[in-house]
Parts: C-alpha cells; sequence; structure tokens
C-alpha cells in the first residue's frame, strides 16, 4: 500500500500481489510477475505519453495558428491516430481472461455410455483415476481432477454416460452430468466413432452443439464409420485413446477455443474492457473530420488509459484491495 501511494505502483500492480498469492501454476505466478514489473502499465504509460503529444499538437495548432505557418492536415492527426490504433489493437489482442489462469477452466466430457469418456479422462491426467470398463453405465457419479496443459490450469469432470434408463441411480447420475455441462466452460463431447450414432448421440449433441464444444470421435483404432463421419464432417476430432492418437492435438484445441494464448497477458475484464473502450473511441476519433471531435474522441480514449494506470485516491478502495492480503502494509 505504501509503494502504491507513493506512486511506484498502480492499482493493478498492487492487486497482481493477490493473484500471485492464488497462483498454482508457474505460468501464473510468470503472469503476476510480469503484471507486478509494470509489463502492462508501463505499455499503458507508453502510450499515454503518444497521445499527449498528438493532443498538444493538435492543440498548439488550434491556439497558435498562424497564416503563414501551414497547418496541421487532417490527413497528419489521422496517420498519428492510426499508428495509435494499430499498437493498441496489438496489446489489446493479447490480454485475455485471469481468472482461467488462476481458477482454471472447467472441462466436462459428455457422451452416450462406453464411447471412452473414462478413457480420455485417466488419459489425460496420465493416471488411473476413473474406472473404465467395457461395461455401460460404470460412471454413475462424476470425477473431477487438475490437470495442467503448458501451465494452464484445467478441471476436467468425467461424467456419467448419457441415456435412457430406470435406473435410479443412474438417473442422478445423468442429472449430474447434465449440470456439469451447464456449469464448464468447454464440453468434450465423445461419440464411438466406429460405430453409427444413436438416438442418444444425436440427443446429447442437440444439447451441446450450440455450447462451446469439442466435437472427438473416438476408437479410430477400430475403423471410422463412414455415415458418423460424414455427420460431423471436419467439426469433430479422430482420436484413438487405446493408440493415443491425436490426444496431443486435442490438448491444443482445447487451449485454442479457450483463446488461451502462450504468450497472452492475463488480466482482469475491466482492464481488458477500458483498453477496448479506449480502442473504440480512437476509432471513432479517426472517422471524424472536424479538429474539435477528434480532440473529443482522444480524450475519452485517453481517460479510459488514464482510468487503467490506477490514478485512483480514495483510501476506502485502496483498503478494500490491500484487505484481501496482509503483505506489504
Ligand atoms: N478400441 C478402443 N477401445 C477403447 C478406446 N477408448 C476406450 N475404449 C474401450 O471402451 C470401453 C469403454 O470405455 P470407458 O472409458 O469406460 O467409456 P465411458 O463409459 O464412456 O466412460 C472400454 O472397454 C475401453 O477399454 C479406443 O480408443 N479404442
Ligand atoms: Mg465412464
Amino acid at each position: 500500500k505504501r509503494a502504491f501511494l507513493n506512486g511506484k505502483m498502480t492499482l493493478d500492480e498492487a492487486s497482481s500481489v493477490e493473484l500471485l498469492i492464488n497462483a498454482n501454476t508457474e505460468k501464473a505466478v510468470e503472469n503476476a510477475l510480469d503484471i507486478l514489473r509494470g509489463k502492462f502499465s508501463s505499455f499503458i504509460e507508453a502510450l499515454r505519453k503518444e497521445f499527449i503529444r498528438i493532443i498538444a499538437n493538435i492543440e498548439a495548432d488550434i491556439e497558435f495558428g498562424y497564416e503563414d505557418i501551414e497547418p496541421l492536415s487532417i490527413d497528419e492527426i489521422q496517420k498519428d491516430i492510426n499508428d495509435l490504433i494499430c499498437k493498441l489493437e496489438e496489446f489489446y489482442k493479447k490480454l485475455k481472461e485471469q481468472s482461467y489462469l488462476y481458477d482454471g477452466i472447467k472441462i466436462a466430457i459428455l457422451g452416450k455410455p462406453n464411447v471412452g469418456k473414462s478413457s480420455l479422462f485417466n488419459a489425460l491426467l496420465e493416471k488411473r483415476r476413473s474406472i473404465v470398463s467395457e461395461i455401460p453405465g460404470t460412471t454413475r457419479d462424476y470425477v473431477e481432477d487438475r490437470l495442467e496443459v503448458k501451465g494452464f490450469p484445467l478441471r476436467l469432470v468425467d461424467t456419467a454416460g448419457i441415456r435412457k434408463t430406470d435406473d435410479p441411480i443412474e438417473k442422478e447420475g445423468i442429472d449430474i452430468a447434465l449440470s456439469h455441462a451447464k456449469e464448464a466452460h468447454l464440453i468434450i463431447f465423445m461419440v464411438d466413432g466406429s460405430k453409427e450414432l444413436e438416438e442418444e448421440d444425436y440427443f446429447i449433441y442437440d444439447m451441446v452443439k450450440s455450447l462451446n464444444t469439442i466435437i472427438v470421435l473416438n476408437k479410430s483404432d477400430l475403423g471410422l464409420n463412414s455415415k458418423t463421419l460424414d455427420f460431423f464432417q471436419n467439426d469433430a476430432i479422430i482420436i484413438s485413446i487405446r493408440n493415443q492418437e491425436n490426444l496431443e492435438y486435442l490438448k491444443s484445441k482445447i487451449l485454442f477455443m479457450m483463446d488461451l494464448a502462450e504468450d497472452g497477458i492475463y488480466v482482469s475484464k475491466r482492464n481488458k474492457f477500458l483498453v477496448g473502450k479506449a480502442l473504440e473511441s480512437l476509432k471513432e476519433a479517426l472517422k471524424q473530420e472536424k479538429t474539435e471531435l477528434i480532440m473529443l474522441y482522444i480524450r475519452e480514449a485517453l481517460d479510459y488509459l488514464e482510468e487503467l494506470l490506477g490514478l485512483i485516491t480514495d483510501e476506502d478502495v485502496l483498503d478494500e484491495i490491500f484487505s484481501t492480503f496482509c503483505i506489504g502494509k
């Protein structure tokens, strides 16, 4: 808190101390340290200086424009703004959802019984955690475990196979599976690729197709059923757990679907939002023809950036942030 009040830290960097404490993976630690060292704020600060230079240029032009000096052309101003937009856009693309790195990504494996859900669960975890059996309906409850893929924490949930059943315990398991599906950030929907699709496959597919879903055709080692292959066409990933085929590809697809870039900067929703707003304002500035209106939107963008730099002096807000951890007071 002292460091913050002395102007050595932005609000965001102060919050990253809390991130550091919550970090479970090396990547999460690295990200928190990056922010603490100013990876985010120094970029914004540099950008702020450019904003101020542009504003000063335009203002000087308005205030002291003499007839014998060539006035700043709209073209020149627009070129400056365009450069800023490019820089900011590139930066914005790198900003990713922080909670994925610190709270984990919940992934539910769904499908009818016996397609290989528990086998996939174990293969990804690289241990025998869930019971695999040729008897359909073996997984009746759900099993959850954590794993790390390229430093990202995943919470994998193996669920009971979904089918019509009169068994009350199995029914309960299926209900639980469906509620996990609703809560999950991502669903892995698995079918047996060696067989023709059945009513249950279509039923589950209808439920998950509008959600964030990866379709997986398993058991490619048995040969693929052409009708099943045709139905999903290029939307599905073909794997064989038995032959360890395409599992690495599936992992990278998971990261891709969650927009988890390895070189991303993981920040709060609010920070990403503010950078996005600054970008919008700049694009609006670029559309304007009148210098006064251009200035208005540039200033608006600058306001968003300054909010990001945490130029907040409210003691209560600070206390709130610093009360969540007790170091550095
Ligand atoms: N041939 C073949 N069999 C598999 C594969 N993956 C799983 N199985 C078998 O399919 C059966 C059902 O597997 P399980 O993981 O329990 O399916 P779940 O009911 O969906 O959880 C087991 O006998 C597994 O050994 C695969 O890639 N190829
Ligand atoms: Mg199972």
